[in-house]
């Protein structure tokens, strides 16, 4: 793999799931694949578990790593191209990708939809741009309209906790006082429409996402009738990609709780965290055994390390 910004820049998600679980039975059964190896991961937004899970993926495969957090450790950073820079940024992402291309085998970025020209984020400008000049291997780690390391991690997840072959899992939307990206659910969507799972979405009208990520997945807009039978159920708040970036919805019945719970064939709860208590998920619910998140934010190491390890092995097999 020579980038890693999608579920199709994949050649084959079981091999990657499987290698992802591998990592997690023996993390330093690879210590040495990335020896001599330096890779940078470029924060333009905060993290918690993206910035550490990724690190010790790499560190797992022995490769070095550098991060930075623009704005506070770099330059603020200009995006936007054919701009007279006579503003706060200092450098443009041009000259900021192309100097840590040269100091790094790999890189990763995390670079978030400012949710206001839908155009301009759904063509994910910032990552493209950062692609080209940078001119080496990529890893998203979050951006505009998807986090695939996300969508990894989940899958994972899913594979390890699942008690039928196909189980019914439910992506519902909940209420949340910020507007925030489409990104999570559009990358889940796309993973779980290659994964043997029965997907349903339910959100409140005004909340469709993208046709291209959606596709023939079936949407009901009852939050009751989508949790029947459900046997994971992975919440999560986005903005409006109709009304682009807006809130249309602040109904707090859409908030998971354990009469929500009762509807589903006991089923495991999910989110990618960070999540405000008792604004998506309520604390029995978050704090009861069927909650999972704390596994899927520890296979976030293991979907990194898989994902790095294949594109180190692309990177030794074509140099
Ligand atoms: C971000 C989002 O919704 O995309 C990051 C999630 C991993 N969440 C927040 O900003 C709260
Ligand atoms: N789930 C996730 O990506 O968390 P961070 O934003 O803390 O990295």
């Amino acid at each position: 793999m020579k980038r890693f910004t999608s579920v199709h820049d994949v050649p084959n998600i079981d091999d990657l799931v499987r290698s992802a679980r591998e990592f997690k039975s023996a993390p330093r059964r690879s210590e040495s694949l990335g020896s001599g190896l330096t890779m940078g991961l470029l924060f333009l937004n905060p993290s918690l578990r993206t910035r550490m899970s990724t690190h010790i993926a790499a560190r797992n495969l022995g490769i070095d790593v550098m991060v930075l957090n623009v704005g506070n450790d770099t330059w603020s950073i200009e995006t936007r191209d054919g701009i007279l820079m006579d503003g706060a940024a200092g450098e443009h992402m041009k000259e900021a990708a192309g100097v840590l291309g040269r100091y790094c085998d790999l890189l990763g970025i995390r670079t978030f939809p400012g949710l206001v020209d839908r155009d301009y984020d759904y063509a994910e400008t910032v990552l493209e741009s950062f692609i080209t000049s940078c001119n080496k291997p990529v890893v998203s780690l979050e951006s505009a309209t998807r986090h695939p390391l996300q969508s990894l991690a989940d899958l994972v997840t899913i594979d390890e906790h699942k008690q039928t072959p196909r189980p019914k899992v439910v992506l519902t939307w909940a209420a949340h006082p910020k507007a925030l990206p489409q990104a999570v659910p559009n990358s889940f969507v796309e993973w779980m429409r290659r994964a043997p799972v029965d997907l349903v979405i339910t959100h409140p009208e005004g909340y469709e996402l993208a046709e291209e990520f959606v596709g023939d997945v079936p949407v009901e807009y009852n939050q009751d009738v989508a949790l029947d039978g459900a046997d994971f159920v992975y919440a999560k708040n986005w903005s409006s990609y109709r009304d682009y970036g807006k809130i249309v919805n602040t109904d707090p019945t859409w908030q998971i709780t354990r009469n929500k719970m009762a509807r589903t064939a006991q089923a495991k709860f999910m989110h990618c965290l960070p999540v405000r208590r008792n604004v998506i998920v309520a604390d029995d619910v978050l704090d009861s055994a069927s909650s999972i998140v704390l596994d899927e934010a520890e296979n976030r190491i293991y979907a990194a390390q898989a994902v790095l390890a294949a594109m180190v092995q692309d990177l030794r097999s074509s140099s």
